[in-house]
């Protein structure tokens, strides 16, 4: 009996330490990718993305066709990204920031760094 209850008890403790464990997984795989773009037909996606100051964004070309990641005000500007090629820039300062695709200028997005 008593050893039932023990090892009942004990399964409990364990059941709750994995659900923690498993949520703390969720939070630092979160954290660990704070924005990601994907380019595909002509089109950025998300075309708005929030993240925290110091984040870096992760944009990649799932297009055939060749796309640039520019930003307006000249901040970062990429080489022409091939099928699969991705680009990264790290925002370090808040505020809000327009991109658009150099090659075909009606792609846009809008980052917004908090
Ligand atoms: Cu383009």
């Amino acid at each position: 009996m008593q050893t039932n209850r023990m090892s009942r008890a004990l399964r409990v403790l364990l059941g709750g330490a994995a659900l923690i464990a498993a949520s703390a997984g969720l939070y630092a795989a979160h954290a660990e990718t704070p924005g990601a773009v994907v380019i595909k037909n002509f089109m950025f996606s998300p075309m708005a993305l929030t993240v925290k100051a110091g984040s870096t964004v992760t944009w990649k070309n799932l297009d055939g066709e060749p796309h640039t990641v520019v930003n307006d005000a000249g901040l970062f500007r990429s080489a022409a990204l091939d099928q699969n090629d991705s680009y990264q820039f790290k925002f370090d300062k808040p505020g809000v920031y327009n991109v658009f695709c150099g090659i075909h200028p009606n792609m846009k997005e809008t980052i917004t760094v908090q």
